[in-house]
């Protein structure tokens, strides 16, 4: 098999790639090793950047979004009992994020690359990446019980945190950056309306807590838990108890209750790796770089890492300059890097360390207070959550 571009991972980074280089008329071949059905359901973000629902509709897939998707103007912050909310528009000239899920996003793309793009292989799973330095770099895989070989001029790694693109960097050329957290979130999906119309991000004594939605009648929920822990070991009584008590604030606001249909834990962690490019192999998105989920801002990074790479190969094929594509991996990473302090920040505002002192727990309330009664500083979370400038 042959192709221009060789993509590895039908996440939304590899999906939307696909179709933006077909929107240009540069053919790919997409080889993702799971199942439709898992790729579809897999449930992650929910947030997205203005500028990722923009890259989206300009390339003709954010007609449902634009349907279905809600538009938010702000998130709550609770901290101290009281509320306070982050006016995203007033603060920022005019943006705002969309509401609309990532499993929503895949399928969507994943209907259109299946219905007008190339070759979307799913079950196919790359085993290795080969000669990134030659002019001929190649993906070997297996699909239906057959080995095969991938050629391809470019191969771009979407294959996650833990595909195998990223290895096929030599470790004397690789430098990680990283960061763990001795916290994760447990996350729930539930059969009850959101109880209240924005994001609510809540610091408590007893940890994060975060209301999200996917829809006007199913609510998302994270507490914070400490790291290693058993989803199943939370009865569901007892996590709603818990997001009450972390909710809870002083004029009485109540949390409303329902099936609780799925629950998992997500464990936190920064991570970068550099550079982004080897030779003829790009990494794009989670394969390159993980944020704590706080800032929502790991699919939007993943959409930035391929619009970067659909832009600078339209220019090489355009004007026969590689001055693009040479510039990719500091391109992406000024933006990566920007996403990966943001996301610190919300995280350490908002979670509880377990080593924390009194003092620093003051201070993270003192933090709190500052967004809450200074424009600049509430004007600083708002376009950070609202989204770094795309190239
Ligand atoms: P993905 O989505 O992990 O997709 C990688 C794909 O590659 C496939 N794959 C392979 N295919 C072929 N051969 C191999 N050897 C392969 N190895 C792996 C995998 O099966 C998979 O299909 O990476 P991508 O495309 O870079 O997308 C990144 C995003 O998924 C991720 O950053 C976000 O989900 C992070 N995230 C959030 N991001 C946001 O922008 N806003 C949010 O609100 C938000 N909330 C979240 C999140 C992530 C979470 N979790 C579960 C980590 C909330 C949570 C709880
Ligand atoms: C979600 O809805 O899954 C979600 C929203 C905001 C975040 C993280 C996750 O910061």
């Amino acid at each position: 098999m042959r192709t221009t571009v060789g993509i590895i991972g039908a996440g939304p980074a590899g999906l939307l790639l696909a179709r933006l280089l077909h929107g240009a008329g540069i053919d790919s071949v997409v080889l993702e090793s799971r199942d439709r059905a898992y790729v579809e359901q897999r449930q992650r973000a929910g947030i997205l950047e203005q500028g990722t629902a923009d890259v989206l509709r300009a390339a003709g897939a954010g007609e449902r979004m634009d349907r279905e998707g809600l538009r938010h103007d702000g998130i709550e912050l609770r901290f101290a009992g009281r509320r306070h909310r982050v006016d995203f528009p007033g603060l920022t000239g005019g943006r705002s994020v969309m509401v609309y899920a990532q499993t929503e996003v895949c399928k969507d793309l994943v209907a259109l690359q299946l219905a007008e793009g190339g070759p979307l292989l799913f079950e196919a799973e790359a085993l290795a990446v080969e000669g990134a330095q030659s002019d001929r770099p190649v993906v070997r895989f297996r699909h239906e019980g057959r080995e095969d070989v991938l050629e391809c001029d470019y191969v771009v790694g979407c294959d996650g945190h833990w595909g195998v693109a990223r290895r096929a960097v030599p470790a004397a050329l690789s430098q990680v950056f990283e960061r763990t957290y001795p916290f994760g979130w447990l996350g729930v999906l539930a059969d009850v309306a959101p109880s209240h119309d924005e994001l609510v991000y809540a610091r408590h004594e007893r940890g994060f807590a975060l209301l999200s939605m996917r829809s006007p009648s199913v609510s998302r929920l994270y507490l914070q838990v400490p790291a290693g822990t058993d989803a199943q070991a939370w009865p569901d009584e007892e996590i709603w108890d818990e997001l009450e008590r972390r909710f809870e604030t002083r004029d009485g606001w109540r949390l409303a209750r329902g099936p609780v249909t799925q629950k998992s834990v997500t464990p936190m962690r920064s991570y970068v790796h550099e550079p982004m490019r080897h030779g003829r192999l790009f990494l794009a998105g989670d394969a390159a770089h993980i944020v704590p989920p706080t800032g929502a801002k790991g699919l939007n990074l993943a959409v930035g890492d391929v619009v970067t790479f659909a832009r600078a190969l339209t220019h090489e094929r355009e004007t026969g300059s590689a001055e693009l594509l040479d510039a990719y991996s500091p391109t992406c990473l000024r933006r990566v890097w920007q996403a990966e302090r943001f996301s610190c920040d919300m995280t350490a505002m908002l979670h509880r360390r377990p080593e924390a002192t009194a003092f620093e727990e003051r201070l993270q309330l003192a933090r709190l207070e500052r967004i809450a009664s200074c424009r600049a500083a509430g004007a600083d979370l708002a376009e950070g959550y609202t989204g770094f400038p795309l190239g």
